[in-house]
Formats: C-alpha cells, structure tokens, sequence
C-alpha cells in the first residue's frame, strides 16, 4: 500500500500520551498533528464529476419532480456540483415500469412467499411515462448534470427494459452516463427482498444481466453500462469486473456498489460517535476492487449510499455530524481512486414506498417531523415545504471542492484525537480539508509543503465547516455562510499562518477545515 496517512483512533493509551504533552492545559484539550505533502509517482484524479446525487426511481412517478421548471431543486443541484451526476434506482426501481402508452401494461410482479408486511421491499408498481423522461432530460440541461439510469431487473424482462432504455437514450442523448440494470442484485435471493428465489446467486444474476444487456444493446447502439451497484458484496463487484462476457464487455464503464455506514436507526448501538468513527474495512475493500477495475480499464463508483440505511437516523443522518462524515467519506474514497459518490435522499413518499412502507426512523425521532422517513436526504424536498439543502449537503458541498483536483498523499499520523486529513493538487495550488470528528479535543496541524513549492508559498485561507453541535439540524456553515434560498458563497476566508513552508491551523473539536495553499 503507497498511501501511508491516517488516523489511529484515540484509545486510552493514545489520549494519555497526548495529554501529558507539552500542550495539554487544563480544559483545552489541543493535539498537535505535524503532516507533510507529498508529491508522489502515484496520481489519483479526481473527476470533475465526482459528487452525486441518488434518488428512487419512483421519483419519476411525479414528472414535475426532476423538471427545468423545478427551480428550487435546480439551484441546489447547481450548487452542490456544475458537472455533478444523479443515479436513479433504489429498491423503488424493481417495480418502476415504463408506460410508453395508454395500452402498455404493467409487468407481473414477482411476490415472495411470507407475509408482505415483513418485507422491506415495495410489491407495488410505479408507472413511469414518457414525459417524466423528458423533464428529467430538461433538469440535466438545466442543472448540467449528467444521468444514472437504473432499470428495473427484479421484475421485468429484457424487451421491457430495452424499449425504455431506448426511450431515456434518446431523450438524455449526450447527458447520459450509463445505464444499470438492477439494484442490489445480491440481495434478491434474501426473504427480505425475495424477487428471486433462495439460492439465486452471482452465476444467475451475470447469465441474466448479460440477456438485458444484449437487448438493450440491440435497440441502444450505443448503449454503456455500470454494474453490479450491489448492496455490499465486493467480491460481485470484482467477480462482475472479470467475468461480464466478451460481447457486452465493450460497453462496461463503471463498476459500482453501495455503502451506508450504519443502520437500521432503530439499532441502539447506531451512534454518532460510532459513525463518525468511520471504517477501516472501506480502504482494503476498495483497493481490491480498484486493482480489479484498473486491470480491465475500468473505474469504481459509489452509486448509492449514506450515514444510515433504512431512511437514516434523525438526529444523525440529518444533523451536522452527518456533514463532517460524508465530507470525511467522499475524501477518503477520492484518495483511494474511486470515480464517484452518490449520496441517497429525495422524498419521504418514495424512500418510505421504497421500504415496503417501514418507518423505522419514526421510533426514534424526538419531535414530530416534517419527512416520516428520508432523514438522510442531502436536498429536503416534501410537498408543501420549501426546499433545504441538508446538513450533510455541507459536507459534500466541501469535497467537492476537490473535484478535477490530483489527490495527493498525505504523510504523518494524527493520534490522540478522531481526525483525518485529506491534500490535493489543485491548479498551481493546493487544497487540505482537515475533519476533526472528536467531540472534545482541538487539533493544532502543520502542514508541511512538498519540497518543490516549500518556498514559494507564502499565503494560505481557509474555510469553516462547523455548526452549533454535532446534532444540530440548523445554524450549519461553510466559510461562514449558510445556504439561503438555494445561493451560498464563502463569507470567510480565514487567513492561515504560513511559514518556510508550513501552514499552522487549529481545528476545534467537531468541526472541519478546508485550507487553500497558493
Ligand atoms: C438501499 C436501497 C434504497 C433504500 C436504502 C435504505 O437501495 O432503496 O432506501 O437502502 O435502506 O439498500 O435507506
């Protein structure tokens, strides 16, 4: 492994080493982090469409929801990302149909024995029409976005996904990404999910994608593909990378799979503090599947995931501490080389249809809400409200910031305190976001400059992330700002002190940094 950084929890040890340093006054808690960045052989882009959006397919239900004329919608998506991307699908996407006309008829669905109330998927049909797939095509002009479609695979066939594949083609033309067929196909086999039958596995699932992929590729010649966007499987993400046969392989762009930290809300032991711990599964996770997608030229992104499955937690999922997690998270998987993330939300109405009208979320809220399910959501968008971009919306909004940058590796080990860092190369400059996630302890960092640069950088700011506290649903800014009526703008660009080549920056406890260097 060449990256060589990160955070070593703070354990009992590491906290007494710490506090029994040279900076340790009583009632301030400040642990010094000295990190050096380097320039090294290996560079990891990442793309100017890194951030993303991933919304149930069901959306489409409503064709005013993603539309030109959805302004408020348009403005959030334009300012999270110019060239962001919007994955469709979800569990809503298994029972999505395309009505071209008045006489299509639905599909047959596929109903698991048991009792459907203890089945966290939908068992109903959503009828999707053409003139919602126009206004979609309109919201990505508008917003200049670009398009994940997901078709439904659970209970479809592969005629009825080509006649709407073929449709979204040609209404996205060149806004269009790629197509994926089926969501969480490593699941279908469970009872709770049950469109296939116990025992269904990989084998069938690439013998039956490939079918809807020959289809689809007859009516859409030029048709790309994602896949497996797997619930959790890796080893379907890597098996899917070496095995999709010769004949569709031309047209497989992206690998990709899903991620949601924690879950389900109603699980005493989902916390913040365990959240923000983050997960030293993900790097091993991804570097195998990196090593897979490189091999075949191919790229990984994360199409769909959050802070807490099953709707997300409140006073988690929808409140700061989800900012400075999904700013951590999109950091550490562009430093791993990953192509993309798309964080989950939309509508109540759909996430709440898309499990199987479970409302898990509800038994642990403390006040009434306004969204019955959907806490994780990045753009609040109910019937009736206006629209909000999200606590964690200022998370991805600072990740993003390295979109089209050149991650760089990040030496040095920050001990003591729940903190990581993450450097790019961006233009003649440079870029640091610095997360301190521990509840207590300041962090005081130096930042060393490669050697290169070391003499001419003699100036450096940065941006706040911060909020009143780690549950806070309001009051959160970037650079001093919030996000009113869809504009924001950095307000504050903190001077940072810099000298023979190093930068000197404190981070409070709960909050982040992002410094501009040159
Ligand atoms: C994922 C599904 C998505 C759900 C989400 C959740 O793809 O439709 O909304 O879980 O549990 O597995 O929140």
């Amino acid at each position: 492994m060449e990256r060589r950084t990160f955070l070593i929890q703070a354990s009992a040890a590491a906290m007494a080493a710490a506090c029994s340093g040279a900076h340790w006054a009583q009632g301030e808690a400040a642990v010094e982090a000295e990190l050096t960045l380097r320039e090294g052989q290996r560079t990891v882009p990442v793309p100017l469409n890194y951030t993303g959006l991933s919304y149930e397919l069901a959306q489409l239900t409503d064709p005013q929801f993603f539309s030109a004329a959805n302004h408020e919608l348009v403005t959030r998506f334009r300012l999270l990302s110019p060239h962001g991307v919007l994955r469709t699908g979800g569990n809503t996407s298994e029972f999505c149909w395309f009505q071209a006309d008045a006489a299509t008829v639905g599909p047959k669905l596929r109903i698991p024995p048991g009792k459907l109330e203890d089945n966290w998927m939908p068992h109903r049909l959503f009828a999707i029409r053409p003139e919602a797939i126009d206004a979609l095509a309109g919201f990505l002009q508008a917003t200049g976005w670009r398009l994940i479609y997901g078709l439904n695979f659970g209970n479809s066939t592969p005629e009825r996904a080509a006649t709407e594949a073929a449709y979204v083609a040609r209404a996205v033309g060149d806004r269009m990404e790629y197509f994926q067929i089926g969501n969480e196909p490593d699941l279908y086999e469970n009872a709770n999910n049950g469109t296939r039958p116990p025992g269904w596995g990989f084998a069938d699932y690439l013998k039956e994608w490939t079918a809807y992929a020959e289809a689809i590729a007859a009516r859409v010649p030029g048709a790309r593909f994602g896949g497996p966007d797997v619930n959790g499987s890796s080893e379907w993400v890597t098996r899917f990378g070496e095995e999709v046969p010769a004949g569709v392989r031309p047209r497989l762009t992206t690998l990709t799979g899903h991620y949601y930290a924690e879950g389900p809300p109603n699980d005493p032991r989902v916390t913040t503090e365990r959240l923000l711990k983050g997960n030293a599964k993900i790097a091993g996770e991804i570097q195998s599947i990196e090593a897979v997608a490189k091999a075949h030229g191919l790229v990984y992104r994360m199409t769909e995931g959050n802070s807490c499955y099953r709707g997300g937690k409140p006073g988690m999922s929808n409140a700061f501490a989800s900012a400075l997690w999904a700013g951590d998270y999109m950091l550490e998987l562009a430093s791993l080389g990953c192509a993309g993330v798309n964080l989950h939300g939309g509508r109540s109405a759909f996430l709440t249809a898309g499990l199987g009208d479970h409302t898990p979320g509800m038994e642990v809220a403390k006040t009434p809400q306004a969204m019955r399910i959907g806490f994780y959501t990045p753009i609040f968008s109910e019937p009736e409200s206006p629209v909000k971009a999200m606590p964690i919306f200022y998370g991805m909004l600072l990740a993003n910031q390295f979109a089209g940058g050149v991650m760089l590796e990040v030496d040095g080990t920050i001990e003591g305190v729940n903190a990581t860092a993450y450097a790019a190369r961006s233009g003649s400059g440079f870029k640091v976001a610095l997360f301190n996630k521990d509840e207590s302890k300041t962090l005081d960092v130096s930042i060393r400059l490669p050697a290169r640069v070391s003499g001419e950088v003699r100036k450096a700011t940065a941006w706040r992330l911060q909020a009143p506290a780690l549950d806070a649903t309001e009051g959160v800014t970037l650079a001093g700002a919030e996000i009113q009526a869809g504009q924001w703008s950095p307000r504050e660009a903190e001077p940072v002190a810099v000298s023979s080549g190093v930068a000197r920056i404190r981070v409070p406890a709960s909050s982040a940094a992002l410094v501009f260097l040159g």
